[in-house]
This record gives C-alpha cells, structure tokens and sequence, in this order.
C-alpha cells in the first residue's frame, strides 16, 4: 500500500509534459502545427453532423473538432494536407459498423501531416479482411490519446519514404482478422515510427506492433498478451534497419500464436545498416519457453543491456552484445498480477545495470518510465542505474529528490 502510494505520488510530482522532455531525433522531423486555418465543428447541433461532411469542405491546415458521441457508419477520405482532428468534450467513438472507404477502412488519410488526437475507432472490416481504423497513404502522421480495438487492422500506413509516423499515449486492443495478416498495428516501409507511452495487447493472431520502418523507436510502452491474448510476435520488425526498443514491459501469455517476443529480420534485412539496440525493458514470458529475441543472424549490431528476461526461454538466437542483463532470478515485481513490473526494494535488479552509452546522439539511457495506463513518467538514475523498464524510488529518494 505504502508503495503504491510513493509511486502513485512521484507519478505526480515527475509526470511530464514528453514533447518537452523526451529527447527523440524524431521530434526534431515532425511537423509542429501551425495555427490552423479555421476551425470546424462536428457533431449534433454543430456545422457539420459527420466528420465525413467535414472532410467534404475542409481546406489544407484547418483544425477539426469532433464533439463526443458515437459516429456510427461515417466512413471518410481525408485528401487535405496539415489537418488536426481532434475529439473534444470527450473521445468520440468512430464505429465503421460495416462501412468502410474505397474497400481500405473507416479513415483513409491521403494528405500529408495529419494529426489525429483523442478518437475511438472500432469495427474496421473490408471484403478483404484487411481493414484499417486508420489507412495512411501520405506523408507524416502523428496520433496521439486514440483507443483502436476490434478492427482488421488498428492504424495501417502505406509505404512512404518521406514519411515519420509517432503514435503516443495510445491504446490498441484485440485488433485483427484473426488469420495472421493483420495486427494491432502495421507500419509500411517509412523513414521512422515512433510508438512511446502506449498499451498495446491482445492483438488477435496478429502481432501486436508490426512495423518495416527504416529506423524505429519502440519506447516506454506496455506491450502484452496478458491472460488470453493470442499475439503472434509482441513486436515484429520484419525488415531490420535500426531499431531502439528501450523502457518497454513486454509480456507473453500462454495462448501465444508464436513463441517468439521480440523478432527482427525475420523477413530478411533491407536496409543498411541493420542495428538492433534492446535496453532497459523487461521481459516477462509467462509461455515459459520459446524465445525472448530473434535477430536476422547478418544483423550488423545486436545490443542487449540492462533488461530483465523472466519466465524462462532463451534470450536472444545469436551472438550478441549482452550486459549486465537480469536472466532467470525472480526480480521482486511489485504487482506482476497486474503486470506491474515496477521493482519492490531489495530486488537483484536495483542499481545492479551499466551505462549502455549511445548511438551517434541519440541515448541509450532511458529517460522515461512507462505509467499504466498510458502516461509517463521522467525516469531519474538513482545510484546506480537499475536492470529493466523502471528505477526503485524509495520514498526516502523520492523526498530528496523533491528539494
Ligand atoms: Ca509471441
Ligand atoms: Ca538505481
């Protein structure tokens, strides 16, 4: 009790505002909004009843609102460039409930630098089972406080060069057709994907974050099967290239479609170089066997250091480089029941990892923790940096901290 209290408090006093704290190349490559254009209202009793009459006279860099409430059967090509769409006055909930557009799914987005915050999506399916609550297809992409679940696909985006996708402070949950072809989420061949303080879990057969970007961040997220998911690969990064997947709890259940976790390369490597840097999270598979990471074995660079690997398995297929990793001994988990994995006191992964340096400028240190559900919080070194997603904070430290 008292530990929940003294984590519930420094959730409070370090919770941060991350676009400000969270040091992320990619920030520097993602369109800052201008002010927009004008605004549009949707819902009842406003201009426009749908966001589909919206998308119909909306022009580049306008900011649409869409009031709470269920939007049931409006499906919508969005063809403007730099458009907000944000719910307001609540989440709207968007439920395809049997439409879909051009056959792809309930949002196809074909502008450049669309920003979608605070939606509910549900129900994406297409004659071809392969529907997306949202279908990329321009350039630049940002969402943020949107819950995905049950579509074919939650988010799906095309291949795009040009493009950076961020998704943050998400939920995806039991997307899928369930035959294997679609995922919580499916990220084409971009330039980088950032996904940062989400929940994704249960995808069905699926994989829970699919993504064949060039460069990926994988950071501070909560990516679970839990009791019944049936996901295939917790994160599967098809085609290699360089990926940090840095602060995440990452669990796989017993109903697993695959025992694997963490798979990169698995459909040959097509970039150059191919990296893979897996540092600070823990790993928990309640399968207990099969396999925490699958690296290509031409991968140019397998780093492993500071995670926990707990609930048996092996830990990577290859050689790699692995250090000061916590593999086998129980960590101390302060609510695993939960899938909790802050760190009671005493734990063997206290103070008990190593500086895992950098990469060109980018930090391998983790800057972050992931607080369920989906909010973050600013992760301080004490001592010593601690193995796995989450540095102990006595409640002494914690009160030192605040002078
Ligand atoms: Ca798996
Ligand atoms: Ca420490």
């Amino acid at each position: 009790m008292m530990k929940n209290l003294m984590i519930l408090l420094t959730t409070i006093l370090f919770s941060v505002s991350c676009n400000s704290q969270i040091d992320n190349p990619v920030n520097q490559m993602l369109k800052v909004p201008d002010s927009p254009q004008s605004t549009i209202m949707v819902g009842p009793g406003k201009d426009y009843l749908t966001p589909s009459a919206a998308a119909q006279i909306a022009v580049d860099g306008d900011l649409i609102q869409i009031a709470a409430g269920v939007y049931s059967g409006d499906v919508v090509v969005w063809r403007q460039n730099n458009l907000t769409i944000r719910g307001v006055g609540g989440r709207p909930q968007i439920r395809a409930n049997g439409a879909n557009a051009e056959g792809k799914g309930t949002w196809i987005i074909k502008g450049a630098n669309t920003t979608i915050e605070n939606i509910e999506f549900s129900g994406a399916t297409v004659p071809d089972q392969n529907g997306a609550a949202i279908r990329q297809e321009g350039a630049g992409l940002i969402i943020r406080h949107c819950f995905f679940h049950d579509n074919e696909n939650g988010v799906l985006t095309g291949g795009n060069p040009a493009s950076n996708v961020l998704i943050e402070y998400s939920e995806f949950y039991r997307n899928g057709f369930g035959d294997g072809y679609t995922h919580n989420m499916y990220i084409g061949e971009v330039n980088s994907f950032t996904l940062r303080f989400s929940y994704v879990h249960q995808a069905k057969t699926g994989h829970n974050v699919k993504s064949r970007a060039r460069v990926n961040y994988i950071l501070y997220n909560r990516i679970m099967d839990e009791q019944d998911g049936t996901s295939s690969y917790d994160i599967d990064l098809p085609n290699g290239g360089t990926a940090f997947v840095i602060g995440n709890s990452i669990q796989q259940g017993t109903k697993t479609d695959n025992p694997t976790m963490l798979s990169f390369g698995a459909e040959g490597l097509h970039y150059s170089p191919n990296a893979l840097y897996v540092v600070n999270n823990t790993f928990v598979n309640d399968l207990h066997s099969g396999r925490f990471i699958f690296a290509q074995p031409n991968t140019n660079e397998v780093k492993v250091v500071n995670n926990i690997f707990y609930g048996g398995g092996d830990v990577v297929n290859r050689q790699a480089e692995l250090k000061t990793n916590l593999i086998g001994t129980y960590p101390k988990f302060l609510n695993p029941g939960e899938y909790d994995y802050h760190l009671k006191a005493k734990s063997p992964a206290i103070d008990a990892g190593s500086n895992p340096g950098s990469v060109g400028n980018f930090h391998l240190t983790p800057a972050a923790h992931y607080i369920h559900p989906m909010k973050a919080q600013k992760r301080i070194t004490i001592r010593k940096i601690d193995i796995g997603a989450y540095e102990f904070m006595s409640v002494r430290n914690s009160v030192a901290r605040m002078k």
